[in-house]
């Protein structure tokens, strides 16, 4: 097979970047979000289904960081574990996740229970921190690079919810306005990593993959979501109990 030539650095990462189109932001679960048509319950199912997703990035993260020889990018990757488990000072995203549950009308015991989180949810959450696990440092570095769509969608709910959902109680939207300045500084140095490591054009057709399974990670969590608390079809809905 011949030797395809390999992208520019510019033109990988205007590649990269055109997968936005598959990014969950287009789901049905998250425009009907957007357009203000979901209900308490449904909202509920989506931060407490998320909330798994939330307490697990550490996880992965540290799972990077293990599986990662190089002291100066471990000393920037660790910061992603603090702004999620907290600092002094700062309790970090998972508890500003909880503050995001308690407005929404979920209790702190149910959402740390994670009784809400579907199978499919749990399935598809883990297969992304066993990839990291399992994974050169830098391909899992670079499968976090969904987020290079994240602040749209951050911003999205911060302008749009206090409107579309006046009943949410204002203190639940510290963690997007976190993320979305956190998001943007991970982004660039998850960019540099991966624009500095894959030079043969099979290598970048490899973050292409990567990068899609990280997409197909995001999109199935917000099918599982949508199928249980849209449709009202959640696992076994039509069996006997
Ligand atoms: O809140 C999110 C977050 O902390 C992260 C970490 C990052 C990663 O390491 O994969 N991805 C990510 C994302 C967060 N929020 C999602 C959302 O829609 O609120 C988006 C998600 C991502 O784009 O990967």
């Amino acid at each position: 097979m011949s030797e395809q030539n390999p992208w520019s650095r510019k033109e990988f990462e205007t590649k990269l970047r055109s997968m936005e189109n598959k990014y969950h932001i287009h789901h049905p679960m998250h425009t009907l979000m957007n357009e203000g048509k979901l209900n308490q319950k449904q909202l509920q199912g989506w931060v407490a289904n998320r909330f798994y997703y939330q307490i697990m990035i550490p996880i992965k993260d540290a799972n990077i960081l293990a599986n990662c020889p190089d002291r100066e990018t471990r000393a920037i990757w660790t910061q992603r574990i603090l702004d999620h488990d907290g600092q002094p000072g700062d309790k970090g995203g998972i508890e500003a996740w909880v503050q995001l549950a308690l407005a929404v009308g979920l209790t702190r015991e149910e959402t740390l229970s994670l009784d809400h989180v579907l199978p499919a949810v749990r399935f598809a959450v883990d297969a992304y921190v066993n990839f990291a696990r399992r994974a050169e440092w830098h391909e899992a570095a670079s499968s976090s690079l969904t987020e290079m769509f994240a602040p749209k969608i951050h911003k999205q709910r911060l302008d749009n919810w206090p409107e579309l959902y006046p009943w949410i109680n204002e203190q639940g939207y510290t963690y997007f306005r976190k993320r979305l300045t956190e998001a943007r500084r991970d982004v660039e140095h998850g960019l540099e990593i991966t624009l500095d490591w894959y030079k043969t054009r099979e290598q970048q057709n490899r973050m292409v993959e990567i990068l899609q399974f990280k997409l197909d990670v995001l999109w199935s969590m917000a099918d599982a979501i949508y199928m249980a608390y849209v449709n009202d079809m959640p696992p076994y809905f039509n069996v006997q109990k």
